[in-house]
């Protein structure tokens, strides 16, 4: 079988940055959202500004927990953001809250190309007249808790505590089944789809942030070209008018602006998929391992979520009244077994107590945990653990998980509070 691999396609898969011949110019693009020490809602308009900004130029920020516990899905305004770089291949700034211009995202084209007979383009407005799913899935940056890892050794990236994250209702067409209707006969050496999207690193030559999943992959039967977020067109910052939402998976893999998608039979070798966003396969040690030994053969790329729980009530440092003391919080998985249970502990983790599981919104979503317990008045600490039916659970020491990248952070949750 000929395989056709045209100029664009070739010039994202081999790593550059140009994108439809467009090649950013170094220094005429504005490159920064914010100056340093602008609050969220300076750097993104219409984002809260008690989000707490990791990175004002990019516009990283994170939602704090006494925000995020207040909603059962997650409001726009209070989303964390990440962005690698904030400009399209025109300059075109992307930091906006408000959704593309209906016009706009009409005539959005996703290219479908890559070791295929017939390459075909879809159109936005094509998959509008498509019959939609609903999925309602955590959104979590890889690096959510990262700064955890400091205890034991510091790691680039962003000092990110639990607030990398959102539980949010996406709504589109499904991927697999829309790729199997285009008739695109794919090679039979095809074993990945890459994902690529509208923005284009800064710098000629930059890694692109483009993702590659194994078609085999069971969330990707679940994956989901996004139209919709929480029942509205997605706002542009988080990817509209159309991203690729992978649930189950770490937030680097849902790639927003969706341009092309291509049927390939590696990963794609863009760094930030070969050499960021990746966890070796076992432990690792601060000095000895960094991110330029990271292969293929010895780390995975940050696919499903690890297993995890966090405490939502009370937050570090709350009081609460001595007597019946209700303890709040979510657990979530990469949804493809049922959590087993959620137990919690007051005495350093000596004694588990078992926890009510609300019923969630689905295998993707957040689980709410609650557990009233006694407490006299005092120095408390409560710290809580996920199982899953497959026996999966978090570490008692999230620190046996570091490595060089800081990625994954799933260790048990501790959370020292006061009652009165
Ligand atoms: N096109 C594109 N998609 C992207 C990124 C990016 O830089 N460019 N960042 C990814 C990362 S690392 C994360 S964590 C999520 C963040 O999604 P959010 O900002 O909508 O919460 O988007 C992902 N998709
Ligand atoms: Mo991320």
């Amino acid at each position: 079988m000929t395989a056709t691999i045209d100029r664009r396609t070739f010039i994202k898969l081999a790593g550059l940055a140009g994108a439809a011949g467009v090649m950013p110019i170094r220094g005429a693009l504005p490159l920064a959202y914010g100056a340093d020490g602008a609050d969220a809602a300076q750097i993104i308009a219409g984002k809260n500004p008690t989000m707490i900004v990791h990175n004002a130029k990019l516009g990283v920020m994170e939602t704090p927990l006494a925000v995020l516990r207040e909603h059962r899905v997650t409001p726009p305004e209070v989303l964390y953001n990440r962005l690698h770089f904030p400009v399209d291949g025109s300059g075109k700034w992307m930091a906006t809250l408000a959704p593309a211009e209906p016009q706009v995202a009409q005539a959005w084209s996703i290219l479908v190309s890559g070791l295929v007979q017939r390459p075909k383009t879809v159109r936005v407005a094509d998959l509008e007249r498509m019959e939609r799913v609903k999925v309602t899935s955590v959104m979590q940056c890889a690096g959510n808790g990262r700064s955890y890892y400091w205890e034991k050794a510091k790691t680039p990236g962003s000092g990110w505590k639990h607030g990398g994250m959102g539980n949010l209702t996406w709504e589109g067409v499904p991927v697999l089944p829309l790729l199997a209707s285009l008739d695109l006969s794919p090679d039979a050496s095809v074993r990945f789809l890459t994902a690529n999207g509208k923005d284009v690193p800064p710098v000629p030559g930059g890694a692109d942030m483009i993702k590659s999943y194994p078609l085999a992959a069971p969330q990707l039967k679940d994956a989901i070209l996004a139209l919709r977020m929480n029942g509205r067109p997605i706002p542009t910052v988080h990817g509209g008018p159309v991203r690729l939402v992978i649930p189950g998976y770490y937030g680097n893999m849902s790639v927003k602006w969706l341009t092309d998608l291509m049927m390939m039979p590696e990963e794609t070798p863009s760094a930030l998929m070969q050499k960021t966003y990746r966890m070796p396969l076992g432990p690792v040690e601060p000095g000895k391992f960094t991110t330029q030994n990271l292969t293929q053969q010895n780390s995975d790329p940050t696919y499903g979520f690890r297993i995890m729980s966090v405490v939502f009530a009370p937050l570090e440092g709350e009081t609460v009244r001595a007597g019946g003391v209700e303890l709040k919080g979510v657990a979530w998985n990469d949804g493809l077994v049922p959590l087993a249970e959620v137990r919690v502990s007051l005495d350093r983790g000596n004694s588990w107590l078992l926890t009510e599981l609300d019923a969630s919104d689905g295998p993707y979503a957040w689980h709410h945990w609650r557990k009233r317990v006694e407490l006299p008045p005092g120095r408390q600490e409560v710290w809580v653990r996920a199982v899953d039916a497959w026996g999966r659970a978090q570490p008692l020491d999230g620190l046996t998980t570091w490595n060089p990248g800081g990625w994954s952070w799933h260790g048990v949750d501790r959370v020292p509070f006061q009652v009165a």
